[in-house]
């Protein structure tokens, strides 16, 4: 019976391609970056034949082409809880737990993604998902107000809604249920340019906090960027720069490097939009912006905590005569090993085992190899290739947020992270990213046993 039922792959890919097409015609700086980043990785692929063939090797070629992360900023639980079904719909999940009040801004997040491989290789479309916490809203006046005005707004289409009942209940949509599900979802993410509240409402609400403006003045949570992926953030960030594009000074998160770690993002700056406030009063918002972002390696836990220590100190020492930041990170990350194997024996990134030709051809003759895997990398029967990192980072993650928040709002809100309240108001746990890379680790080190020891070994 299933077999009537649409690819949660394919409504995500749908779903993918019609946001862009949206975002592209209400922000048409969007098309210039998807334009640089496509022109830079072709650049890079035609250069590095060793990187295209790893790509293609890790089934991963295909996706880039493909490959974009969200965002948007809800007002209410009811909202997240009904997102994520609707993400569900299309093979999406939340994974980890972003709070981004130590920085500042009155919200906590989570990502939706898919989190096997096959579907994170057909369409690793991400979706950055923020809550806001309205208790972080200090006048009491004000929080109520911010409350009763979200409390009677609608974000989903009835039929969107009716769509994502029917997916629950059968099991998924038919073919043209599911081409219905991405227009009315699409619905929820556009820009609405007119408020819902009046102007002097929206200055209080812009006074507490531009975000908290931004999340309850409107009538649902507006995309606020798109953001591809490129194989070379440096070039692609010359790039903008030499189109006139008012791109961020300082890309966010790890230095360059010979093997990518985790996450590299820039980003242009938030545009000014003409807005309507009741009785035709004219206004301007700004909250929309563009992003582009490299991906490397995840860390395990252990590179984690070499990475954040690495940040601290280069974020640290603002003193430092003469240096720029992006000195003060080289220096610093001069201390991350910055080779595979190093990363590899070191324990600090998450690998994805496989066999190599020669492992292969070994295998097709019935040798059985002695030794553990260690011993099959180093003889050439096993590659160990860095698993990409599919998440997002809490300190780049506030980095962008503050950046186009006007720049100067440095304040910071006392509040502790509340996962479990998030989770309440999602009405499931979030995934814990780091075990999803472990799994995926784990698992290709037993194929790759049972492969070259002809048993099912542990
Ligand atoms: C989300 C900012 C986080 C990223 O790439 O780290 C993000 C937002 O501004 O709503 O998208
Ligand atoms: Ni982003």
């Amino acid at each position: 019976m299933t077999h009537r039922f649409t690819d949660p792959n394919a409504i995500r890919t749908r779903f993918s391609e019609a946001m862009s097409a949206m975002y592209r015609a209400e922000v048409p700086l969007y098309g210039d970056l998807l334009s640089i980043v496509a022109e830079v990785n072709a650049q890079v692929l035609a250069d590095r034949p060793d990187l295209a063939a790893e790509m293609a090797s890790a089934d991963e070629l295909d996706r880039l082409d493909v490959e974009r992360h969200g965002a948007i900023r809800l007002g209410t639980a009811a909202e997240l809880n009904m997102m994520r079904r609707a993400f569900a719909v299309m093979g999406m999940v939340p994974v980890g737990y972003y709070d981004l009040s130590v920085a500042g801004v009155p919200v906590h997040s989570t990502a939706f993604r898919p989190i096997c491989d096959a579907a994170l290789n057909a369409n690793p479309f991400r979706v950055f998902t923020s809550l806001l916490r309205l208790e972080l809203i200090e006048d009491e006046g004000l929080r109520a107000e911010a409350d009763a005005i979200l409390s009677t707004r609608q974000i989903f289409t009835d039929e969107a809604i009716h769509l994502i009942e029917r997916d629950e209940a059968q099991g998924g949509l038919d073919v043209d249920d599911a081409e219905r599900f991405v227009g009315e979802l699409l619905e929820t993410f556009r820009w609405h340019g007119d408020a819902r509240v009046d102007a002097a409402t929206y200055e209080r609400l812009h006074g507490a906090h531009r975000l908290i403006a931004d999340v309850v003045s409107f009538r649902g949570p507006h995309i606020n960027h798109l953001t591809p992926r490129t194989l070379d953030i440096d070039a692609a960030q010359d790039a903008m720069q030499a189109r006139g594009i008012d791109a961020k000074a300082v890309i966010e998160g790890p230095p360059p490097r010979a093997v990518p770690i985790l996450l590299r993002q820039t980003s242009f700056k938030a545009i000014e939009e003409a807005v309507t406030f009741p009785g035709d009063q004219p206004g301007h918002h700004t909250a929309r912006f563009g992003e582009i972002e490299q991906r490397g390696a995840a860390l395990t836990p252990k590179g984690r905590a070499l990475y954040d220590r690495l940040l601290a100190t280069a974020r640290g020492e603002q003193g430092a005569q003469g240096s720029s930041y992006a000195d003060r990170l080289a220096t610093a990350f001069a201390a991350f090993p910055d080779t595979v194997e190093a990363l590899r024996e070191q324990g600090l990134a998450w690998f994805r085992y496989e066999l190599t030709d020669v492992g292969q051809r070994l295998v097709a003759t019935g040798a059985r190899p002695a030794g553990d895997i260690d011993a099959w990398v180093h003889a050439g029967y096993v590659r160990a290739l860095p698993i990409v990192y599919e998440d997002f980072l809490p300190v780049s993650a506030a980095g962008i947020f503050q950046s186009n928040l006007g720049g100067t709002e440095q304040r910071s809100y006392a509040a502790s992270a509340a996962q479990a309240a998030f989770e309440a108001a999602l009405g499931d746990k979030v995934q814990d990213e780091l075990a999803l890379y472990a799994a995926t680790e784990t698992q290709s080190m037993k194929a790759v046993r049972e492969a070259l020891r002809g048993v099912a070994a542990a």
